[in-house]
This record gives structure tokens, C-alpha cells and sequence, in this order.
């Protein structure tokens, strides 16, 4: 069974917390997972970016949302007894209008409870960018009209379901950074502005949710998101996904206003470098290695990746394994 994230927002008193999983060992990984002061994860971010460096292929919209959601392997379906987890779903720029109902269905059946949908160029195999690479601005900012028609879209295919729509807003992602300190000023400023708008237009086309997003090593895009939208709507849930600004608290950016919090690529930059790591020292040592430790043994005959994974993250810190 799968947790709905609607039920979650109300039972954590708007407080959520997610990671991304890319096949259902790093989904049982995020299921299992519990912080020194029992914090847990409360579901999965199935991210676009992850998913296809699972596949080998670039994360450019290459395969479309719906193409992808026909590739999330049985994420409905864990042993039972198991701690339910909400999942959402990365739909990019949310794929060919003809497909929206047909997406909203099969995510819906696969335990989904939000798909969120980002307001760049419309759909065009091969050409999206993703948001945090410094081209990410190649990749135009869509028209928050046209926008809207998309949410609209959404959220009449997901009127029967228990989904949540979210609009995720890159105007921060797409902005050139100016040398100037005072054009600088000038530019965050007509950002905000722009970002608070379209969060209006975006709620007005009955989006439930609002993500801002924002490649900055500073949390102050988001945090100024955060209050000027805050300040007319105490209720909309706000998303956020803090890779590059990481160093802030989590209860800075919920104490702000923020509901959900998405880890969005850690368990896929973990896996690359233990592996990494491990296959390296497997060259070293190799056959000893092996002849001395039947656990890792055991979990190689098997091949059980996510076995050996977690006997290399239970070293808890990476630079060790
Ligand atoms: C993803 O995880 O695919 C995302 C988040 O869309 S980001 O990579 O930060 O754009
Ligand atoms: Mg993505």
C-alpha cells in the first residue's frame, strides 16, 4: 500500500520530508532509513534526472513522461508489513497534452499522490536542460499562460484520483546571475516579482501545490519566495529541493513556510560513489576481498546491489567505503 501525500501533509502538520529512489532497492533503502534522532523519510521522489542515469540516458526529456512512468518498476507493491511510503513523480514539462489523462492514470495506479510539472519550453524530445546546470537557461521559461493551460490539464485528468498537481516554478533557475551588485539587486528582484506571479496564475489554474526551485548555493531565492508568498496564502503547500543551497537547517525553510522538502538525486550520487569506491578496492585486493567476508560474498553471488550497497553505507561514512 502507499501512502497518500494529502493524508501525510495533514498528519505531519505540514512537515515532509522525501528522497529520491530510482528502483525499489533505494526505495526499500528510503523505507528503511532511520536518522540517530528516528527521523525518517516520509516517502519517494521518482526524479526525472535519476531515473534516466538509472536508464544511461541524459536527462533531456529524451523519453517522455509517460514513456518514463511506464519504466517505475513495482514501486506499489512492498512486502507487506512494511512502513507505507508517499511517492511523487517528476513529470518534466509534463509530456504531449494527448497524454495527460493516460500519464495521470498510470501514476495514480502506481501509488503516486503528486506529480509535480516544471514551467519550461513544452515538450520536445531531447531538449530539455536540466535545472541546475549553468545552461539550464537555454531551455526557455514557458508563458505563464500557456503554463496554466497545462495545470488545468492535470488537474481535470486527476479529478477522480487522490493527486495532488504541482506547479514548479523556474524563474530563479533560468536567470542569468549579473556581475553588478546593483543590477544583481535589480534582477532578484524582478525574479521574485515574476515568481510570486506566476505562483498566483499557476493556484488560479487549480495547481494544489506550488514548487519554487532555485540552483543558487544561497537559500535567500527560495527564503524570499517563501515569505512574499506566505504573506497572502498561509495554506497552499510549498515545495522546495535544497541540492545546492544544502547548508541550510530543514526547520529554517519549514519555520519559512515550506511543506515538502525533496532530497532529489542522493541516493543515486551514494550509490555512484560506494560502487565507485568499492570497485576499486575489489581491483586492489581482488580475490581476497571476496574469500574473507561471506556477508558481501553472499550478497554478490546474488547480485543484491542494494545488499552490498548498504554494507558499504553502513561504514556511514562514504569517504570510508
Ligand atoms: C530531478 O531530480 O530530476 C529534478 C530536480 O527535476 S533537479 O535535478 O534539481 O532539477
Ligand atoms: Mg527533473
Amino acid at each position: 500500500m502507499s501512502a497518500s501525500i494529502r493524508s501525510l501533509l495533514a498528519q505531519e502538520k505540514g512537515r515532509i520530508r522525501l528522497l529520491e529512489a530510482h528502483d525499489e532497492l533505494s526505495r526499500e533503502i528510503v523505507r528503511n532509513g532511520i536518522g540517530d534522532d528516528g527521523q525518517t523519510f516520509h516517502g519517494t521522489w521518482i526524479s526525472g534526472l535519476t531515473q534516466t542515469t538509472y536508464l544511461g540516458i541524459p536527462d533531456t526529456e529524451l523519453i517522455s513522461p509517460l514513456e518514463r512512468a511506464a519504466l517505475i518498476t513495482r514501486t506499489q507493491s512492498p512486502p507487506t508489513n512494511t512502513r507505507p511510503l508517499c511517492t511523487v513523480y517528476d513529470a518534466d514539462s509534463g509530456g504531449k497534452r494527448d497524454d495527460i489523462p493516460a500519464l495521470v492514470e498510470s501514476l495514480a495506479k502506481q501509488g503516486v499522490s503528486m506529480i509535480i510539472i516544471e514551467d519550461k519550453a513544452a515538450f520536445e524530445p531531447g531538449k530539455k536542460v536540466n535545472s541546475l546546470k549553468e545552461t539550464s537557461g537555454l531551455q526557455a521559461q514557458a508563458d505563464m499562460y500557456e503554463f496554466a493551460q497545462t495545470i488545468r490539464a492535470f488537474s481535470t485528468a486527476a479529478a477522480n484520483f487522490d493527486m495532488m498537481i504541482t506547479a514548479r516554478i523556474e524563474t530563479f533557475t533560468v536567470r542569468t546571475i549579473k556581475d553588478d551588485e546593483a543590477e544583481e539587486k535589480e534582477s532578484l528582484k524582478e525574479a521574485l516579482r515574476d515568481a510570486l506571479r506566476r505562483a498566483a496564475v499557476y493556484r488560479s489554474a487549480r495547481a494544489d501545490a506550488i514548487m519554487i526551485h532555485s540552483k543558487s548555493p544561497s537559500p535567500d531565492e527560495v527564503l524570499s519566495f517563501l515569505a512574499g508568498y506566505r504573506a497572502n496564502d498561509p495554506i497552499t503547500p510549498l515545495v522546495i529541493v535544497p541540492t545546492t543551497y544544502a547548508k541550510t537547517s530543514e526547520d529554517a525553510f519549514y519555520n519559512a513556510g515550506a511543506n515538502v522538502i525533496i532530497y532529489a538525486n542522493h541516493l543515486m550520487r551514494a550509490k555512484i560513489s560506494a560502487v565507485s569506491k568499492f570497485s576499486e578496492q575489489f581491483l586492489a585486493e581482488r580475490p581476497a576481498l571476496f574469500a574473507q567476508d561471506k556477508d558481501l560474498n553472499n550478497c554478490v553471488q546474488v547480485q543484491n546491489y542494494g545488499c552490498l550497497l548498504q554494507r558499504l553505507l553502513g561504514k556511514k561514512n562514504l569517504d570510508e567505503a
